[in-house]
């Protein structure tokens, strides 16, 4: 494609979020989309969304298996018409439960929490990107011990995994995650979510994600060691995800944290996107902390313009900020786990193709999405030997004065002149005739001929 005049950042968080492979999400409800401030600036600012409210127990259960799904499904719509990615808020919490719940015996409880996944889930299949299987099962304090709740209470610990592999056997194809809040640095409740996902990883119980609420002010602020816990997650080999980010406070702090937040998530491979806990101040959870990024008039804040300018976009408030920028990828790609919409690729392989024998491995590019300036690339990496690999490094050689603004599910490195991806802890092992995939965000313009790739298996 070509594209006149020089290269744009992306404008809006939406499109700035996907040159970074990301999406940028907020929280939304039913009841507002009727205004059309709100609508209009959820639709030009943002990719992906979560029902603040309307997908919970209290509000699609009201009563044991009657089902109610006309605000979520009002969301989903409106989410769907935008091609914004979707994820379901929440199936497992101890909080806007029936009462109904709280009352049945052990039994008849687990009974109904798989019926409310399979029913939730099923009335959604395909069209969630992730849900939040389970929400806030562990105590706040030093204890890492799990909260009191009826799911914990009378069917124990493993209620957790139980909920995972009930969701996985309802919709294969979203993300499962465990999603709290408190658990933003290395503390005793993260540590104690962290054991969970890593004994989970080693048993084969369905995980894919964490998700980080990020409900920050002056008594919990952003952590210093944030990128760090996001990274000791991402390196059991499940995605992260920041779910609920809102910072209370004003000005330049309230920015600078909003900024470390997403700077954060951009160093983490794997951390595949952000969702703000709602668009204007005047909706927040907490609106007299104006934590938001407009403020009750729909006004950009100074949070915005760092949000903005952290996802590598521009055009805030300062610059118009109305235009976008030349972006042609609207948003629909996501660090890691790209597919479709390729519109070119090629294989080169670093032994030969089928059966090599011993290890080999080949390493193929296919272009996403391009924009002015920019591109992301999906590579996939195959075992074409006979022998399982438990390591690869793909080569190739970036075009002149092209530079990769980020790179996941791989360790970038160099050699001989080359740029080289060396698998990641969670995706070296592969058997003969699998694959696996990282991906990049290039600056410069997508090649119409795909570069010769090699692979080694090591
Ligand atoms: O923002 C939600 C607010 O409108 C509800 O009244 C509240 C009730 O519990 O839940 C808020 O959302 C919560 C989210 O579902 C889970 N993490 C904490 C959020 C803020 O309380």
């Amino acid at each position: 494609m070509s594209m006149a005049g020089s290269a744009h950042a992306a404008s809006t968080l939406g499109t700035a979020a996907a040159a970074q492979g990301r999406y940028f999400g907020t929280a939304v409800a039913a009841g507002h989309l009727s205004e059309s401030a709100y609508a209009s600036t959820l639709d030009t600012e943002f990719n992906a969304v979560t029902p603040e409210n309307e997908m919970k127990w209290d509000a699609t259960e009201p009563s044991r298996n009657s089902f109610s799904f006309a605000s979520a499904d009002q969301i989903v719509s409106h989410a769907q018409s935008q091609n914004m990615k979707i994820r379901g808020h929440t199936l497992v919490w101890y909080s806007q439960l029936p009462s109904w719940v709280g009352g049945l015996a052990a039994t008849d409880l687990q009974t109904a929490m798989d019926n409310h996944i399979t029913q939730l889930m099923t009335h959604y299949k395909g069209k969630i990107y992730a849900w939040d299987v389970v929400n806030e099962a562990f105590q706040d304090g030093g204890s890492g011990a799990r909260r009191s709740s009826p799911f914990q209470d009378k069917l124990g610990d493993g209620y957790i995994e139980h909920a995972f592999r009930t969701a996985r056997a309802a919709d294969p194809n979203a993300k499962l995650c465990y999603n709290d809040y408190n658990i933003d640095g290395v503390n005793a409740k993260s540590t104690a979510v962290y054991t969970m996902v890593k004994d989970f990883k080693a048993r084969g119980v369905p995980i894919d994600c964490v998700g980080f609420q990020g409900h920050f002010n002056s008594a919990s602020p952003v952590p210093s060691d944030y990128q760090a816990n996001l990274q000791r997650f991402a390196d059991l080999g499940v995605d992260v995800q920041i779910t609920e980010l809102d910072v209370a406070g004003s000005g330049t702090a309230q920015a600078n944290s909003y900024a470390t937040v997403v700077r954060s998530c951009l160093a983490v491979s794997r951390c595949t996107g952000i969702t703000v806990w709602g668009i204007t101040d005047k909706y927040s959870w907490r609106s007299s902390d104006t934590p938001l990024l407009f403020d009750g008039n729909y006004a950009k804040k100074p949070a915005y313009d760092a949000v903005l300018s952290a996802l590598g976009g521009s055009g805030g408030t300062t610059s118009g900020g109305t235009t976008n920028g030349g972006t042609t990828n609207g948003g629909t790609t996501n660090g890691g786990t790209t597919n479709g919409g390729t519109t070119n690729g090629g294989t080169t392989d670093g032994g030969s193709s089928g059966g090599t024998s011993g290890a080999a491995c080949s390493a193929s590019f296919g272009v996403v999405s391009s924009w002015a300036g920019g591109y992301q690339v999906t590579v996939t990496v195959k075992d074409t030997g006979t022998a399982a690999l438990s390591a690869w490094t793909a080569a190739w050689t970036e075009p002149q004065g092209e530079t990769i603004a980020n790179l996941w599910n791989a360790v970038q490195g160099s050699a001989g002149g080359q740029t080289t991806a060396h698998n990641a802890a969670y995706n070296g092992t592969l058997a003969p005739g699998a694959s696996t995939t990282f991906g990049f965000v290039a600056n410069g313009t997508a090649p119409q001929t795909p570069p010769a790739m090699t692979c080694q298996p090591s």
